[in-house]
C-alpha cells in the first residue's frame, strides 16, 4: 500500500528517547525482589537465585568496547493496540545502532509463528514504512498461546536455530504469562535466548507497581472520546435521542472511566462499582429509567450514556451465570444449535431463569466459544443493546410521559488501530529500545519498563522487572496455575473519586466536553497520567 499524505508526515517523526536511553553506556543496577512462595515454586529456574530488578544507569564511555551483532526475534501477541510497529522500530533502531549487522525477525501472526517457525527477516524499508503507524500488520498478531511441551519444544528449537539472543512478547497479561513460562522453559533447557516482555493493550488493566499503563490505552480512550464528542455535538443540537455507547475493553473499565473524564457524558458505568454495590441488572435499569424522567421533568430527552463492554461479568447474577456456563461449556461438547436447550438443563434454577429472561440474542452471545485464555467474548456481546431494551420496557410499565429514543453504538475495533498519539509513539519506541538493552545485558523473563510517563519523554526512566514478581496463581479449569493480575478500576483512587463527586452535576446539566481528534502535536496531557501525581482536575 502506497503510504498517504497523513501516513507519509507521520513517518518523518523521530520518537523522542528518554536521556538515559540514548547513551552509549550503560551501567545496569539490580536490586532483589521479594516473589510470592507459590510462584517461586512454579519457576525454579527464573528463582533459582534471588530475583531481581533491573535499571540503568550512566557509565564512562570506552571506545575499546567489541560489540557482537544482536540477533532478536519479535512477536504481537493478543488484540491490536496502537504503537505496536514502534515497539518494533525501537528494537530495530537500537540493534542496529549497536552494529550494523544486527537483524531482527518478526514472528508471523503471534504465538503460533514462534512453534511453527514462521517469521520474516525485518530491514530498513519495512521499518520505515511502518514508523509511528497503527495497526499490527507488519507482522500480524493472534492469540494462540504456547501451552503444550511439543510447543514449547518448537519455540525453543526455532528460536536456537535463528540463535537469537533475545525473544521479545508483546502482549498483555495473558501473553506476558506465556512469556514467563517461555522464559522459565528456556533456562530449563540451557536456551541462550532471553525473553522479554512489553506491556500492550487498549484495555488498560496491565499495570502494577512496575508497569505504568500499557500501550495503545491512550490512543484508544482519544479516539473514543473523539467520537463521543461528535455524539455530544450531535445530540445537544437536535435534543431527540438518547446514545448508548459501549466501548471497548475486555473485563475492566478504565477505558469508560478516561473517556468519561474527558467527555464528561450523561452517565458513565464503572463495572468495578457495579460489582463492589453488587448492582443488578434491575437496578441498573431502573437508575437509568429514573434519571430519564429527572431529565424529561427539566425537558430534557436526550443524553449520552457510556456502558463498558466488561459491565455484563461485573453484574453478580450475570457473572454468576458465566461462571456456570463456563464450567459446563469445559466439560460439555455439544452441537452449536444445541448448546441452549443442553445448558438450561445444567444450569441452577437462578441462572436458568436469567439466560431464559434475557433476550435471546444477548444469551446466545453469552453461549459462544471462550477465547484461548477462556475468557468470555464480551466484545460480542451487545450489552448497550440490552439495556435499551430493559429501559424501554421499564419505562412504558412507569407509563413514561416523555419521549425515550435510543441510539446504540459500539467503539472498539476502530481505536485499536488508529494512528498512535504521540504519547503512545514515544512510549513504545523506547520500550523497544529498552527491551533490545535488556537483552544485550542477557535479563531474561523481564518486562520492559519505561516509568515517571508523567514527565517529559526525555525525563523518563527505564527498568526492566521480572514477570515473576507481577504473578499470582489462580484456578483455571481446575489446575492451580500463574497469571498476571488484571489491574482494575480503583474506586479510591483519584480518578474514579474525581468522577464520582461531578458525575450528578454531569447527569443533569449537561457537560459535554467535546474534545476533538488527536491532536500530535503539543500537550494533551491524558488524566490517567496525572493520576496521582499532584494534578489538580480542571473545575467544572
Ligand atoms: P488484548 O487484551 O489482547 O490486548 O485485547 C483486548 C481487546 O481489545 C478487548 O478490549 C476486547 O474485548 C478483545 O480484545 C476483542 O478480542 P478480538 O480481537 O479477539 O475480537
Amino acid at each position: 500500500i502506497q503510504p498517504n499524505n497523513f501516513h507519509s508526515l507521520r513517518t518523518k517523526y523521530q520518537p523522542e528517547l528518554p536521556q538515559l536511553l540514548q547513551l552509549d553506556e550503560l551501567d545496569t543496577k539490580t536490586e532483589t525482589i521479594q516473589v510470592n512462595p507459590q510462584i517461586r515454586e512454579m519457576f525454579p529456574f527464573l528463582c533459582k537465585e534471588e530475583v531481581k530488578a533491573v535499571t540503568f544507569q550512566a557509565a564512562n564511555a570506552n571506545e575499546n568496547t567489541i560489540r557482537a551483532p544482536l540477533r532478536i526475534g519479535c512477536v504481537l501477541s493478543g488484540g491490536q493496540a496502537a504503537g505496536g510497529h514502534n515497539v518494533i522500530v525501537g528494537i530495530y533502531e537500537q540493534i542496529k545502532r549497536r552494529h550494523p549487522n544486527s537483524q531482527l525477525f518478526g514472528f508471523l501472526k503471534g504465538p503460533i509463528g514462534i512453534y511453527t517457525g514462521k517469521y520474516e527477516e525485518l530491514k530498513d524499508d519495512t521499518i520505515n514504512y511502518f514508523k509511528n503507524r497503527g495497526g499490527f500488520d507488519m507482522i500480524q498478531s493472534g492469540r494462540h498461546k504456547i501451552e503444550t511441551e511439543e510447543q514449547f519444544k518448537k519455540s525453543l528449537q526455532y528460536c536456537q536455530s535463528l540463535k537469537l539472543d533475545g525473544l521479545v512478547v508483546i502482549g498483555g497479561d495473558d501473553s506476558n504469562t506465556n512469556a514467563c513460562l517461555l522464559a522459565e522453559y528456556f533456562l530449563k533447557n540451557n536456551c541462550q535466548t532471553s525473553v522479554v516482555g512489553c506491556p500492550k493493550t487498549i484495555d488498560g488493566d496491565l499495570k502494577n507497581e512496575f508497569v505504568e499503563v500499557s500501550f495503545g490505552f491512550d490512543t484508544a480512550c482519544k479516539t473514543y472520546s473523539e467520537l463521543i464528542g461528535n455524539i455530544m455535538l450531535d445530540t445537544v443540537s437536535s435534543k431527540k435521542y438518547y446514545h448508548f455507547i459501549r466501548l471497548m475493553g475486555r473485563s475492566a473499565s478504565h477505558i469508560a472511566l478516561e473517556c468519561a473524564l474527558l467527555t464528561r457524558p450523561t452517565w458513565a458505568y464503572i463495572g468495578e462499582e457495579v460489582e463492589k454495590n453488587k448492582t443488578s441488572l434491575i437496578q441498573i435499569v431502573t437508575q437509568l429509567s429514573d434519571l430519564i424522567e429527572k431529565r424529561y421533568k427539566q425537558n430534557k430527552n436526550h443524553g449520552v450514556i457510556l456502558v463498558p463492554e466488561g459491565l455484563i461479568e461485573f453484574i453478580d447474577e450475570v457473572k454468576i451465570l458465566i461462571k456456570e456456563i463456563n464450567t459446563i461449556l469445559a466439560a460439555n461438547k455439544w452441537e452449536s444449535d444445541q448448546v441452549y436447550n443442553n445448558i438450561l438443563t445444567k444450569l441452577t434454577p437462578e441462572s436458568s431463569k436469567l439466560l431464559q429472561f434475557l433476550p435471546r440474542s444477548i444469551s446466545d452471545q453469552l453461549l459462544l466459544d471462550r477465547d484461548p485464555h477462556g475468557n468470555v467474548q464480551v466484545a460480542k456481546i451487545e450489552t448497550e443493546k440490552l439495556l435499551i431494551e430493559m429501559v424501554q420496557a421499564e419505562l412504558q410499565r412507569r407509563k413514561y410521559a416523555g419521549k425515550f429514543s435510543a441510539i446504540s453504538h459500539y467503539y472498539g475495533y476502530e481505536g485499536r488501530c488508529a494512528f498512535p498519539t504521540k504519547f503512545d509513539c514515544d512510549y513504545c519506541y523506547s520500550l523497544g529500545v529498552n527491551a533490545a538493552i535488556l537483552i544485550e545485558n542477557k535479563f531474561t523473563g523481564v518486562m520492559s519498563c519505561i516509568r515517571d510517563l508523567h514527565k517529559n519523554p526525555s525525563e523518563w526512566n527505564a527498568a526492566g522487572f521480572p514477570l515473576v514478581t507481577m504473578m499470582d496463581v489462580e484456578t483455571r479449569k481446575g489446575k492451580s496455575v500463574p497469571v498476571i493480575k488484571k489491574a482494575l478500576v480503583d474506586l479510591d483512587g483519584p480518578l474514579f473519586k474525581f468522577y464520582q463527586q461531578n458525575r450528578d452535576k454531569w447527569a443533569f446539566h449537561d457537560y459535554y466536553h467535546p474534545v476533538g481528534p488527536i491532536q500530535f502535536e503539543g500537550d494533551q496531557v491524558p488524566p490517567f497520567l496525572i493520576n496521582g501525581k499532584g494534578f489538580e482536575f480542571e473545575e467544572v
